[in-house]
């Protein structure tokens, strides 16, 4: 995959010279990355990921989501509706349950669950699980003519509501066709495309294609990288989210619910440059 990171590595014997060739080679404007004690040739070194900071700006700016407004609950009383999609297996229902539970995650907006996959064995009930758990009122949308009154109902305590879908599988196109009609009868303000951060970036680009507003009518708006916790030292994600082309709210970084769960620019942006060419430190187990 083509590196579209405008950084650049120094390595010296002490941070203040390394520092001050980055400045010379990239400009004033330098900010550095990340720094990390190497050795080169068996002689202790600091090594500097450097960028010029207009670059940065230019990178975050590509992946940076708008922000929520601070009331989410719209001027027609109705609530906002942030739905997850993506492939079978990605991490959906969990970052739904992670979203809906996690304290103070939209401010002092209410949070409600909702989902239309009843198609999953025990997925459902891992949701309402969790609903149950952190008091968050949880609906089940089967049928296109329950939506209106499922949203009625969570109008009543909730301003943000989670919609978990049913994964895409290739194979079952009527049932795809089934909950994206729900999905549009949902009318969701926000749909997170969900996709493993390990997944290979073509197939990745494949699959946004696929879930793109031309291509289905509630089209994702938002990407959403899970599983980073599975990626040896995140190398490559931020070339993975700019390929993409969406912004990134949030990523996930574990299956623990909720604290697995984190604000996404800051983390790619972290995690920038940590690429292929650095000596692997992780190794999978
Ligand atoms: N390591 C890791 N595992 C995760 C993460 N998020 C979810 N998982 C695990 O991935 C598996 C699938 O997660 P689900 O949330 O059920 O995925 P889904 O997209 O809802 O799957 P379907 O409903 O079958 O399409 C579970 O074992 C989760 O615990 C993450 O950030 N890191
Ligand atoms: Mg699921």
């Amino acid at each position: 995959m083509a590196n579209l990171m405008p950084a650049e590595r120094f390595r010296g014997a002490d941070l203040s010279r390394v520092a001050d060739r980055a400045r010379r080679t990239l400009g004033d404007d330098v900010m550095i990355l990340h720094t990390r004690s190497v050795r080169d040739g068996g002689v202790p070194m600091v090594e500097v990921l450097a960028a010029p900071s207009h670059a940065i700006d230019q990178v975050r700016a590509r992946l940076e989501a708008a922000p929520l407004p601070a009331t989410l609950r719209k001027a027609d009383g109705r609530p906002y509706c942030i739905a997850l999609v993506g492939p079978t297996g990605a991490g959906k229902t969990t970052t739904a349950a992670k979203l809906a539970v996690r304290r103070g995650m939209f401010g002092a907006n209410r949070t409600g669950l909702l989902t239309i996959d009843t198609y999953r064995v025990g997925g459902m009930e891992q949701l309402a699980t969790y609903a149950d758990l952190a008091d968050v009122p949880f609906e089940v949308v089967y049928d296109a003519r329950e939506v209106d009154a499922a949203i009625k109902r969570l109008s009543a305590d909730c301003d943000v509501i989670i919609i978990d879908t049913p994964g895409r599988s290739p194979a079952s196109a009527e049932l795809t066709e089934r909950w994206r009609s729900l999905l549009d009868g949902l009318a969701p303000d926000e749909v997170h495309l969900v996709l493993p951060a390990s997944l290979r970036a073509d197939l990745a680009v494949d699959i946004g294609r696929a879930y793109a507003p031309s291509r289905m009518h509630c089209g994702a708006t938002h990407l959403l990288l899970s599983k980073l916790d599975e990626v040896p030292r995140e190398s490559g994600i931020t070339d993975l989210a700019l390929s993409l082309g969406m912004p990134t709210r949030w990523i996930t970084d574990g299956q623990d619910v909720p604290t697995d769960l984190r604000p996404g620019v800051p983390r790619l942006l972290r995690t920038w440059g940590l690429a292929a060419d650095a000596e692997p430190d992780w190794m999978p187990a």
